[in-house]
């Protein structure tokens, strides 16, 4: 039967794609509830034909929801979850809140879909580098043990947030208008410029973004020994993000058999063309679906490791795309 679903966050980026896919996807949507702030109520919003009012989030508003897609941030999940569940309604969390939490299933479809069936009543969503990440990993993996991950991210503007986006957008035409980038995109600026993810510094001298790589891959993929190390850096890209990836296997991995499985896997597709030069950009994949994976190649300095490189929209299948996936496996088959 239809669901009952709400929309936590539902003016975000992400919240604007989770409406945009539940659409797109025919997602068996009975009532659409579209939860925000109390400086986003009241306004409205068009969904598949029904103009739908933003109301404030409260407790009473999850009484007869069925699913709750969160993307409000994690202080908005922690504050609601137990409302959320106490309700009965299954909550698919976009944050950061509950992804390493023992009983809360942390799922990308294409890798660990039956994980998703364990829940109670909460079933996080990985960072999207994880996200992307693990679609390239995965079909790797089960071929042969993997025995370290060194990745490097390229990660788009859009990680940022709305306003992030919408300066990156007023900048690059600045620029191309022939006008001089003024003032701060961001604490750090986008112009001319790249920098390392600004999440904060562990005592390890690892920022967060990089621990959520090591700790979700190791999760999602039930690898915790799994050896594991990143470096994140924001770049002035809009909304699809880049990696770098080196993986070393227990054993050689040939190439073509690496190509063969990668452009069969699920959620992947393969630009790869040597005679063109021509490899995944994240112009390939905005507004898409696929993680693009190119430029696979044996490591020369290691003959059990492979190099490769993978982009991908960071708001849809780094986010709001693998949400709704997420909530399909919930579906009665
Ligand atoms: C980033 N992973 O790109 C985060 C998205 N919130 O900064």
């Amino acid at each position: 039967r239809p669901l009952n679903v709400a929309v936590l966050g539902a003016s975000g980026a992400v919240g604007q794609e989770l409406l945009l896919l539940l659409e797109e996807r025919n997602f068996p949507v009975a009532e659409l509830k579209l939860l925000a702030s109390a400086r986003s109520a009241g306004s409205t919003q068009q969904w598949n034909g029904r103009t739908i009012t933003l109301e404030e989030v409260n407790a009473a508003a999850f009484e007869g929801v069925d699913l709750v897609l969160a993307s409000a941030g994690g202080s908005v999940s922690r504050q609601w979850r137990d409302a959320i569940t106490a309700a009965g309604a299954v909550m698919v969390d976009n944050s950061s809140a509950f992804r390493m939490e023992e009983g809360v299933p942390l799922v990308v479809p294409e890798v660990n879909p039956d994980a998703a069936l364990a829940h109670n009543g909460v079933i996080a969503n990985p960072n999207c580098t994880t996200i992307l990440l693990t679609l390239a990993l995965a079909p790797l993996a089960a071929r042969r043990p993997m025995r370290r991950v060194v990745v490097s991210t390229y990660q788009s503007a859009s990680g940022a947030g709305a306003r992030a986006m919408e300066e990156l957008k007023t900048l690059s035409q600045t620029v191309l208008d022939g006008g001089t980038p003024q003032g701060e995109v961001l604490p750090y600026s986008l112009a001319f410029n790249l920098f390392l993810h600004n999440s904060p510094l562990q005592a390890n001298s690892y920022c967060e973004e990089e621990m959520k790589m090591v700790n979700e891959t190791r999760k999602i993929m039930d690898l915790p020994d799994l050896r594991f190390t990143a470096t994140c850096v924001r770049v002035p890209v809009l909304r699809a993000h880049s990696e770098a990836v080196n993986i070393e296997f227990e054993q050689p991995f040939p190439v073509e058999e690496a190509r063969s499985l990668l452009s069969a896997a699920p959620g992947v597709e393969l630009i790869e063309d040597p005679a063109t030069n021509r490899f995944p950009m994240p112009t390939d994949v905005t507004g898409r679906d696929p993680v693009a994976v190119g430029r696979i190649r044996q490591d020369i300095s290691d003959p059990n490791a492979l190099e490769l490189w993978l982009c991908g929209d960071q708001i849809r299948k780094g986010a709001a795309l693998n949400a709704v996936q997420l909530a399909e496996l919930l579906l009665p088959s």
